[in-house]
């Protein structure tokens, strides 16, 4: 879809002609209408003059106006003055007929005498103000009108992962951003603070709550709500006095200035998971603290069934939720899965559910389920028809929270104008966004990281498809492929350098950083490998001064460089690593490796190792949670990644994993998250070509992790078998599964 800047009227021809650099151009997101009145721009002025009501002297944008960073200073004798004002303010009068008449709309002219911005609502005039400063952030003014509004209500991100939750000042910092890419919300809702979820009765600390507050003091002067989260599922009592502990922290949360709210019920299953009992408290704090406090905004509910694939029409929770539940509460919906692109057919299948437009909890970039990637990709993939099917789009980020900008720049454009949303064109100035000075070593790095590898969600992103040409004449064995595969990794090898040298954006420095170094790696590695290949082609006893073997050690020393340096920075204990270049780029020189080496084996009668990447396990299962997991291989350890979700793990369900060749066993534990659980699995070996049972057991009552009997250690084995044995459906977590081999 390419984007269409709407141009109205008599404006069509004139901004056809426009150069690209245009300055209404430079705004994200793009503007609904504009018309450009004047080809050339004129000067920045020095100083302006801020006209506005009393009652807006000291609104959000006059005081954007006011410490505005394109170096225009603010005095009462300018002569170029800029006008606020929303409907029904005199000094605004004579442009009325053009504010749009829609929630945040706004309407701004720029012309040689100043600026007018008269707006639906303060927060239209506060996106005004932003389409402003956008349009002059390279010294020049452009004369245009502009009539804007969002197309989505509700625009942001949920902080919403597992994991390290952001910092004080990084959430500081998206704030900022969301204020200037027209973002209004901002879900505060990590999984791993105590005070969100497992000890949510309970009050933060002063300090604590101090910086809450000043997240949420910060938000109203960039234009977005600060939402706080509480999620009460894991233990709530459907009693009288776990609501009045729910009142209790959600008016302690009030009196620290919050005036926006959201109760999740994600990922848990029992008692907190019943529809009418969420329904029930729900509506109770919608009446009885959100209509009293009369300054609240509306209350947004995370239900458990937050995607299709786990909704059960006939159990009815969510027709529940959609006829019980006040119809101004919102509903969360993460799509078909867990994790999944939005469209049109599925926002009318659950919509006609709930009863009301469900508001997006869209998981990208987020990326705790695959912790050893770094997710710098583009945002697609969502319908562009769907803007009136939702009433709210939240993007739930990585836990990197400068290197989430890249695709939150486009997210912010998606929600604004979906129609004219181009997801690539918003990937490449999300890029230069957050790193103006390297952008091009950026965009070569993010090459390599979009894809997520494989994952237990299978939600997969396009990565490397400019190198599949490439990856084809290599295979043909055709003239220039070798050198231009050289020249590939030379470039990636000096995008790192630039990267790792370029400290002019801290955060996402540091947040690169692994991945930086591991791409440094894969950079030489595909060097070695280019290198060899040309030495074997060309029968050359050595290529830059490296004779085959030489180089072969080189490559060598590389995947061991690489494997170290997974296991030397663990982003987590159970999904170790750091990998980049994951879909084409090392797919591609593993197998010019191992073609390499076999061809040349065969020439010399040598005996080198061939094989590349090589995992000698593999999982199976027909519980659909479990099938797509990864295996992993660390030394003698073998872990399967976890998963964060409930798991349905239905009767007589299994999961397999099975070796190349016979496994000898040290040891083996794994935690599905509850328990004394460990009488309602099986665990087989399958050996001398029979499945013998061994004995699974908790070492204490309140321990949910599964050890083995003794028996395990030493047994011999090519596969082993997990089984529910209950006699029913179960619902699990999956947090750790590991192996030991001898
Ligand atoms: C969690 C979320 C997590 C995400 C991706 C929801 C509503 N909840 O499976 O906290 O970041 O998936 O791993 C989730 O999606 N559960």
């Amino acid at each position: 879809m390419n984007r269409i800047l709407s141009v109205v009227g008599c404006s069509l021809a004139l901004f056809a002609t426009l150069p690209s650099s245009a300055q209404i151009s430079l705004v994200n997101p793009v503007p609904h209408e504009v018309k450009v009145t004047d080809a050339k721009c004129l000067p920045l002025p020095k100083a302006w003059k801020v006209v506005t009501t009393d009652a807006l002297s000291d609104c959000a944008a006059a005081n954007a106006l006011k410490t505005n960073k394109v170096g225009v200073s603010v005095s009462s004798s300018a002569s170029f003055t800029v006008t606020l004002g929303v409907k029904g303010d005199k000094c605004v009068a004579k442009v009325k007929d053009m504010i749009p008449d829609r929630h945040e709309g706004y309407y701004l002219r720029i012309d040689k005498k100043g600026a007018v911005i008269a707006a639906a609502d303060e927060t239209g005039l506060f996106w005004g103000v932003q389409t402003l400063l956008a349009s002059m952030a390279e010294g020049k003014l452009q004369k245009a009108e502009v009539t804007d509004w969002p197309d989505v209500p509700y625009r942001g991100t949920v902080e919403g992962f597992y994991g390290t939750p952001w910092s004080h000042k990084a959430r500081l910092s998206q704030i900022e951003f969301y204020g200037r890419h027209k973002m209004n919300v901002y879900i505060y809702g990590p999984k791993d603070d105590p005070y969100h979820r497992n000890q949510w009765r309970e009050p933060y600390p002063q300090d604590e709550a101090a910086r809450i507050q000043e997240l949420n003091e910060h938000a109203k002067k960039h234009g977005v709500k600060f939402y706080w989260a509480i999620h009460p599922g894991v233990d709530i009592k459907w009693t009288v006095e776990d609501r009045d502990h729910l009142m209790a922290k959600l008016e302690k949360m009030y009196a620290l200035g919050i005036r926006a709210f959201a109760v999740f019920f994600d990922d848990i299953w029992g008692e907190g998971a019943k529809a009418d009992k969420q329904a029930d408290l729900l509506n109770y704090v919608d009446d009885h603290f959100i209509a009293v406090h009369k300054d609240v905004a509306p209350l947004i509910l995370c239900p458990t069934e937050y995607n299709r694939a786990w909704a059960d029409d006939s159990k009815g929770y969510l027709r529940t939720l959609g006829t019980k539940m006040n119809k101004d509460i919102h509903i969360m919906w993460t799509g078909n899965t867990v994790v999944h692109c939005i469209d049109k057919e599925s926002m009318e299948w659950i919509n006609s559910r709930i009863d009301r437009k469900a508001y997006i909890w869209w998981h990208f970039p987020v990326s705790d389920f695959v912790r050893d990637h770094i997710l710098m990709g583009p945002a697609y993939g969502n319908d562009l028809d769907i803007a009136d099917t939702m009433s709210g789009f939240v993007s739930n980020p990585m836990e990197h929270a400068e290197t989430s900008k890249i695709s939150l720049y486009g997210i912010a454009d998606y929600t604004w104008n979906m129609q004219a949303y181009d997801s690539q064109k918003d990937w490449e100035a999300g890029l230069r966004e957050v790193l103006p000075k390297n952008y091009e070593a950026l965009r070569t790095f993010a090459l390599y990281n979009k894809d997520l590898g494989q994952n237990g969600h299978g939600f997969r992103r396009e990565e490397g498809d400019e190198l599949l040409p490439l990856a084809k004449r290599i295979e043909n064995g055709e003239a220039g492929a070798l050198k231009e595969l050289q020249e590939t990794c030379t470039r990636l090898d000096k995008a790192v350098d630039a990267l790792l040298a370029d400290h002019s954006n801290p955060e996402l420095n540091r947040e690169l950083r692994p991945w930086l170094l591991q791409g440094k790696n894969l950079a030489a590695y595909g060097y070695d490998v280019a290198c060899m290949a040309v030495c074997l082609k060309e029968g050359s006893a050595a290529v830059g001064g490296k004779s085959f073997q030489a180089l072969y050690d080189a490559a060598k020393k590389k995947t061991l460089e690489m494997y170290e340096l997974e296991n030397s920075d663990v982003r987590h204990a159970l999904q170790p690593g750091i990998k980049v270049g994951t879909k084409v780029m090392l797919p591609m020189l593993n197998k010019l490796f191992t073609a390499t080496v076999t061809a040349y084996n065969t020439q010399n009668g040598t005996s080198l190792e061939a094989s590349a990447d090589y995992n000698p396990f593999k999982l199976t299962s027909d519980v659909a949670q479990l099938a797509l997991l990864p295996v992993s291989v660390r030394g003698n350890d073998v872990t399967v990644a976890p998963a964060l979700e409930v798991i349905n793990w239905q009767k007589d369900g299994s999961f397999t994993i099975e070796g190349d060749r016979d496994i000898t066993f040290a040891g083996m534990d794994f935690n599905f998250g509850v328990p004394k659980v460990a009488g309602n699995f099986r665990l087989e070996l399958f050996t001398n070509g029979a499945w013998r049972e061994v004995s699974l057991l908790h070492y204490s009552d309140n321990d949910p992790v599964i050890h083995t009997g003794n028996e395990l250690g030493g047994m011999t084995a090519r596969k082993l078998r997990i089984t529910n044995v209950s006699g029913q459906d179960l619902q699990v977590y999956f947090k750790h599964f590991k192996f030991v081999k001898q």
